[in-house]
């Protein structure tokens, strides 16, 4: 039995403020009929896929704030999607903002779905590690409210079985973390998805604008590499009320290698067929984890080079 599965990454050009939920999920409706009809049995789309990137905004009035979260999945606005899904026999990783109401308190987390090719919900993510502020900061052209609007995840970096492999999510920031890689590699991941919306300037400072796209990639790549797995990196990209995401949305290889690229700002769906078995090789030779991995010793090194101290009595 091949482990070949036809993947897409559906980069996402701006979605303005003004755009509903309908209108997101036409696009999103759209581009999955592309990657159908270019045989692919797997689309990922992007973080936060229904709308604009809220984040940047001070949002004090919880009622407009909740407006931007889903409280069920599918819902009604995104139920097209999961029916058009089903019907074409084509899985999808889709991000977006969660509330949940758990023991009378509301809980907000920014989260992923794989939905198998029933239309099935297989796998759910809630990311980890949330960029940006709690308060807003001053002097600042967009804010990055992460931390105000979202609580880091719960559920770890679990994988599922589907597509024949072994199948992981990550969100956005997740993917510049070696341990987001790493702990969904002690797990035999075959590939992580993930979505991001990275605007130039985030970090506060334009000097590193020019090294935006070469961060974004060198971050996926070494994941890739360093845990012999297929990294699929989807954008929301271009000018989104004034914001600017970076776009080079990639399909990267157990090799590290880039496959497929996107070369827009705007919608844009690139493909590959990717062989879960392409990382085997690694696996079985410099990073087999059973045989080369040496955690015993980490703890050891750190104590010895005091690169870690105590804290004083
Ligand atoms: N969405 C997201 O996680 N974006 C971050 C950049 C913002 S940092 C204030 C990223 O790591 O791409």
């Amino acid at each position: 039995m091949s482990r070949y599965v036809m993947t897409a990454s559906a980069q996402m050009g701006p979605i303005s403020k003004s755009e509903t939920r309908a209108d997101a999920v036409k696009r999103l409706v759209e581009m999955m009929r592309e990657a159908k009809g270019r045989g692919c049995e797997l689309v990922v789309f992007t973080e936060l896929a229904l709308t604009t990137f809220f984040p940047r905004w001070v949002i004090e009035d919880e009622a407009e704030l909740d407006s931007y979260y889903e409280t069920e999945m599918p819902s009604a606005a995104t139920l097209p999607l999961f029916e058009e899904a089903s019907k074409l026999g084509i899985g999808f990783y889709l991000g977006y903002a969660e509330l949940v109401i758990e023991n009378g308190v509301k809980r907000r987390y920014n989260t992923s779905i794989l939905v198998d090719q029933t239309g099935t919900i297989i796998g759910k993510y809630r990311k980890v590690h949330l960029p940006g502020h709690s308060e807003p900061q001053e002097g600042r052209a967009f804010q990055h409210l992460e931390k105000a609007y979202f609580e880091p995840g719960d559920l770890g970096f679990p994988v599922c079985r589907g597509f024949g492999g072994v199948m992981g999510m990550a969100i956005c920031n997740d993917r510049r973390w070696p341990e987001t890689y790493r702990v969904m590699g002690l797990q035999g991941v075959d590939m992580v998805m993930l979505g991001y919306n990275t605007p130039f300037g985030h970090t506060g400072k334009h000097e590193t604008d020019a090294l935006t796209n070469f961060h974004n990639h060198l971050s996926m790549q070494a994941g890739a590499y360093q845990n012999a797995t297929w990294v699929v990196g989807t954008a929301k990209c271009g000018d989104e009320e004034g914001s600017v995401m970076g776009g080079q949305s990639v399909i990267v290889a157990p090799s590290g290698e880039i496959v497929a690229q996107s070369y827009t700002m705007e919608d844009e769906v690139i493909t590959a067929k990717c062989d879960l078995d392409a990382g085997n090789i690694y696996r079985e030779t410099v990073f087999n984890f059973e045989i080369h991995r040496r955690p015993e010793h980490y703890g050891l090194i750190v104590e010895r080079t005091g690169a870690v101290l105590p804290a004083a009595e």
